[in-house]
């Protein structure tokens, strides 16, 4: 009998100890405390929930009992900016896409105070996958503009999980922006690590295409087709990119609470010189290890958590790569400290992964298509050319057209741009090919033709040529018209 008893008492205690390495969800005490036991947990005192715009999240819960929560959320329909010179009106939940992070924890009762600002035009309401309830929650929730909606509900479950709004066309509402995600920490919290951040993916449609300058309204159309001409980080290209990158230090951990909105595309989140260490799978209990790419459905929700080890910036993409450089599904993640040549040396060339925007680019030799030109002010030529060289040239030659050694010539103080401006037409209508030579070094690639109107052309010259120490020609749509006319110069490599 004895020796019986012995072996049960230490496969049991074997059976604990794996049990907690395996952390997180799937702590020792998860099989006795289900979906019944948090049920009935009784909650200890009341508090406001703190919510916070992405890509900030709330402070952890710990090891804090469950209590009610209170948690008060405004809709605000207000106009935003897509991309640089676009405007779009957004609805939001809390005035930012996605909407304020919510954290609580498993067992927490919510009182969910859901109030529509006078201002807004449209009725709205919420469905949390979080709630075990008719519709999230949706059908206790749809409010009109200048009224508040309250409804109860206990998280059962613990996860990451999306809401969004349920307000017919759904899909309308969910596509302007109305999602965000709510966290339900397990019992004890999860684990602690050095940086939290939120990000939320999400496809947009607009009547325009990418870059397509002015207030540009919702396209239902290309909605249905499921064809976006965004699809972003944070509610907009470059939120999370730039001066708005996030941060770490080498050897912090950094965890991201990663969502999709959709409302159409599934995200193929990845993170370029990253390996996911952990990843809760769809944002539940399953916890997978060094990951390069996770899938996060629409609707969706993942948690990645990895160390930075060496410092540089690291670029988050929906690796469906058109998306990434050229819709705008692109953010960053800059490491600063101590280089480890052990695990990476080399030199280090910036600006490799750069967005490159919507511009339709083609191999050398195909002709754009002409629209009728319209006249302008050389102010004014310079100002949308600005625009359009940060939408369609910025990526190859560098915002102050310096250029990248050995790839991409400099426009700044170029001797050949400035010698001819009849090339230099020539070279945006209809591509570059070739070596040649500029401020005395060669270079020996392929620009593309830039798919542009004459006015277009002329614009974006003139700023280049009014920019970075050039001579100031002014390029007017008339001269790019009679460059057209021209047959394409023959490009060297044909030789
Ligand atoms: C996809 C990358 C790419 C984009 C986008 C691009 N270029 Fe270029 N550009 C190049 C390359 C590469 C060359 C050199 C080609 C060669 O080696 O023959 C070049 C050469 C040039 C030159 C002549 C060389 C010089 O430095 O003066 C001009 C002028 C120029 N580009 C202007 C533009 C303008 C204006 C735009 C935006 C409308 C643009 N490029 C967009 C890659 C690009
Ligand atoms: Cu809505």
């Amino acid at each position: 009998m004895k020796p019986k008893l012995n072996l049960k008492k230490q496969s049991l205690r074997i059976a604990v100890v794996i049990a907690m390495a395996f952390g997180l969800f799937s702590c020792a005490k998860k099989e006795d405390k289900d979906v019944q036991y948090y049920q009935d947990i009784k909650v200890d005192g009341q508090k406001e929930a703190e919510l916070t715009a992405p890509p900030l999240v709330p402070k952890p819960v710990g090891d804090r009992a469950a209590m009610k929560l209170v948690v008060n959320m405004e809709i605000k329909e207000e106009e935003g900016e897509m991309v640089d010179g676009v405007k779009y009106t957004y609805w939001t939940f809390g005035g930012s896409v996605p909407g304020s992070f919510i954290r609580t924890r498993v067992g927490d009762e919510i009182e969910f105070h859901l109030k529509n600002h006078p201002d807004n035009k449209m009725p709205h309401n919420i469905d949390l996958h979080a709630v075990t309830g008719p519709g999230g929650g949706a059908t206790s929730s749809l409010v009109a503009p200048g009224h508040e909606k309250v409804f109860n509900f206990k998280t059962l479950n613990p996860g990451l999980y999306v809401y969004h709004c349920a307000t017919a066309p759904v899909g309308m509402h969910i596509a302007n922006g109305m999602y965000g995600l709510i966290l339900v920490e397990p019992e004890g919290g999860l684990p602690p690590v050095d940086k939290e951040y939120y990000i939320m993916q999400g496809d947009f449609y607009t009547k325009g295409s990418y870059g397509e300058q002015g207030s540009q309204p919702f396209d239902m159309n290309k909605a249905i087709k499921e064809e976006p001409d965004y699809v972003v980080f944070n509610g907009k290209v470059g939120a999370v990119a730039g001066d708005k990158a996030i941060t770490a230090k080498v050897g912090e951990t950094v965890r991201i609470y990663m969502g999709n909105g959709g409302p159409n595309l599934v995200s193929s989140f990845h993170v370029i010189g990253e390996i996911f260490d952990k990843v809760h799978i769809e944002g539940g209990d399953m916890v997978n290890k060094n990951i390069q790419t996770t899938l996060i459905p629409a609707g969706g929700s993942a948690i990645v958590e990895f160390k930075v080890d060496v410092p540089g910036t690291l670029i988050l993409v929906d690796h469906s790569i058109f998306r990434a450089f050229n819709k705008g599904a692109l953010g960053m993640l800059k490491v600063e400290g101590e280089e480890n040549k052990k695990i990476y040396s080399g030199t280090i060339q910036e600006g490799i992964y750069l967005p490159e925007g919507g511009t339709i680019q083609n191999m050398p030799k195909t002709n754009g298509v002409a629209k009728a030109p319209v006249a302008k002010t050389v102010p004014e030529q310079i100002k949308a050319g600005k625009g359009l060289y940060e939408r369609t040239c910025f990526a190859c030659h560098q915002l102050e057209g310096q250029g990248i050694p050995n790839a991409f010539p400099p426009l700044a103080k170029s001797d050949f741009l400035n010698a001819n401006p009849d090339r230099a037409i020539g070279a945006v209508l209809h591509g570059l090919s070739g070596e040649i030579t500029v401020n005395g070094k060669k270079f020996n690639n392929v620009m593309t033709s830039q798919n542009l109107t004459d006015e277009q052309v002329a614009d974006v010259l003139t700023y280049v040529y009014n920019s970075w120490g050039n001579n100031k020609t002014v390029v007017t749509p008339a001269k790019v018209k009679a460059v057209r006319a021209k047959p394409a110069p023959k490009v060297a490599s044909e030789h």
